[in-house]
């Protein structure tokens, strides 16, 4: 937990230093676990003696006015912790978006199991994109619940954070997730464009996101998983084989069949990567399949590290992965 934290309030995991709102909604001035620096002003006030009572304030982590962490931010916040970072790529609409808000909605209502929210640097882009889902219930799904991603910077990446403990050990874990237009993706199989992708070279994992309905769908399938096929191969070439775990994330399984079957000649031809297919439902109006179903997994997944691709074995001898994940962030 930060100094800072510690320094404003009792609760070791309050966010107000970020958010300017208490977690447990309570009201800062008469909060049990109320900030020092305000009991200070007002016992100082009430001797009124005089004496210089107010304290340069302390000065908290700031971030860049875009509501998603820039690089920077997300580099000083990697300085004092460990992150580990989940690149989420995928063509638009397949719901990479929508997997980060339901994900940030199911820790916020306490309902990811096995999981606790701790704290999260970029609450103001979660409530952004989760702005949508404000409207939703069961019996009156929006159309669209997350919109189209936009960067404020059309080549540099933006992080979400979230702090995260595991209930049965108590460990805690720091993830930065990226939520990029879904051009990014297409512009990486269509034309190898790789200027801003860097970010792949520090990631712990790649999510690659593809809509399970069109898997379903026998007119779609062939080209949606030759298309996987040309982005996983894209990612080898950029990444030259040193590749971390791939989750492929069937989204919208609300709607679909089980599909994963489906992709065993994908993950044959790619034997040299690490891949697991996870299926989820971000949001559901299907009674069978609760919304975040599947999300439960990812996260757990991102407990353990997964094999590299073995292309250069020498290499992954000497290899440091928490050393290297850092550096190669610093080469942004
Ligand atoms: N029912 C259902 N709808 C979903 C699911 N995942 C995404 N959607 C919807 O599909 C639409 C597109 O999802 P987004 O998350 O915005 O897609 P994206 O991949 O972020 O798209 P870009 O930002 O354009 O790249 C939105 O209207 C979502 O609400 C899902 O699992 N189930
Ligand atoms: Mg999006």
């Amino acid at each position: 937990m930060d100094e800072e934290t510690l320094a404003i309030c009792n609760q070791p995991d309050c966010t107000f230093s970020q958010t300017g709102i208490c977690v447990l909604n309570n009201e800062p001035v008469s909060c049990p676990d109320r900030i020092s620096s305000l009991e200070d002003v007002s016992s100082a006030e009430e001797n009124n003696s005089g004496d210089i009572y107010l304290e340069a304030p302390v000065d908290f982590e700031r971030f860049s006015s875009s509501f998603s962490l820039a690089v920077q931010d997300a580099q000083n916040l990697m300085r004092n912790r460990y992150c580990k970072v989940v690149a989420i790529l995928g063509v638009p609409g397949t719901g990479k978006t929508a997997c980060l808000a339901s994900l940030y909605l199911l820790l916020a209502h306490g309902r990811l199991n096995g999981f606790q929210f701790l704290d999260s640097k970029s609450i103001r882009a979660f409530e952004e994109i989760t702005g949508g889902t404000r409207r939703w219930n069961s019996a009156n799904l929006p159309e669209q619940l997350t919109v189209h991603t936009e960067m404020q910077d059309e080549r540099i990446a933006g992080y979400l954070h979230l702090r995260l403990k595991h209930r049965s050990d108590g460990k805690k874990m720091d993830l930065l997730l990226t939520d990029l237009p879904g051009e990014w993706t297409l512009t990486l199989m269509d034309r190898n464009r790789t200027d801003r992708l860097d970010f792949l070279k520090s990631a712990e994992r790649i999510w690659i996101t593809i809509n399970a309905e069109h898997i379903m769908d026998g007119s779609k399938r062939r080209y949606t998983i030759h298309r996987a096929d040309l982005l996983l191969g894209r990612i080898k070439e950029f990444l030259e084989y040193d590749v971390p775990g791939i989750c492929i994330v069937l989204t919208h399984c609300d709607k679909a069949e089980p599909v994963s079957k489906y992709f065993s000649e994908l993950i044959r031809t790619h034997n040299d990567l690490d891949i697991k297919i996870i299926e989820i439902a971000s949001f559901s109006q299907n009674p069978d399949i609760p919304a975040g179903f599947g999300l439960e997994e990812t996260v757990k997944d991102l407990l353990h590290m997964r094999r590299k691709t073995t292309f250069d074995f020498a290499a992954s001898l000497v290899r440091d992965d928490s050393v290297r994940n850092i550096l190669k962030f610093q080469n942004f």
